[in-house]
């Protein structure tokens, strides 16, 4: 049984993530979602709402669950699960440097590999902080985002 996880604070899920867990979960049996919290950062939407928008999302893919991490430490959280794995998704080079020295930390933690995905080249751009600020100045965010992350996101806005 081959088990990843495939973390993140996902504050909120869009389609870049969407992408990468869809297909970690044809690589591996098992894929956990798991949706972190740093107490010390503040997010748009809680840890409630940001697991429930997740599951929302996954509910029908085979093979995933999504699952808190809180703020312990992830190679922690993969030994607790029995996950051999972590999945990340790559866009650019800037990430790549910036995931390198923690993929070769967790390794040396505990043992986990971290696999790397190419990101989908139409969602390279794409993280929640761009998705919120687009969606806060009224823009248009229906083609990056699930439609339950995109209710919430525009939740209470009006038209003018
Ligand atoms: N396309 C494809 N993949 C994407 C895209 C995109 N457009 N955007 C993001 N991703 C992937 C990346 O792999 C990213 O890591 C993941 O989705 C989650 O994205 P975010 O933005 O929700 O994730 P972060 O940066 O908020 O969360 C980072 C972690 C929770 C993974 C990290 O902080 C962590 O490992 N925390 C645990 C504490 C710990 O163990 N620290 C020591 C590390 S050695």
């Amino acid at each position: 049984m081959r088990r990843a996880v495939c973390p993140g604070s996902f504050d909120p899920i869009h389609n870049g993530h969407v992408e990468v867990i869809a297909r970690a979960a044809t690589l591996f049996d098992e894929v956990i979602v798991a949706v972190s919290t740093n107490y010390a950062k503040k997010y748009r939407f809680s840890a409630e709402e940001r697991l429930e928008l997740a599951a929302e999302t996954f509910g029908a893919l085979r093979g995933v669950s999504v699952v808190p991490m809180g703020d312990g430490l992830l190679a922690d959280f993969c030994r607790e699960h029995g996950a051999s794995a972590i999945v990340k998704g790559l866009r650019s080079v800037q990430d790549y440097q910036y995931e390198l020295p923690m993929a070769v930390m967790n390794r040396q933690l505990t043992g986990v590999e971290t696999v790397f995905l190419a990101a989908e080249s139409s969602y390279t751009h794409l993280s929640s902080s761009l998705i919120k600020e687009v969606a806060s100045l009224g823009g248009d965010v229906a083609g990056y985002v699930p439609p339950t992350v995109l209710k919430r996101l525009t939740e209470g806005r009006t038209a003018s």
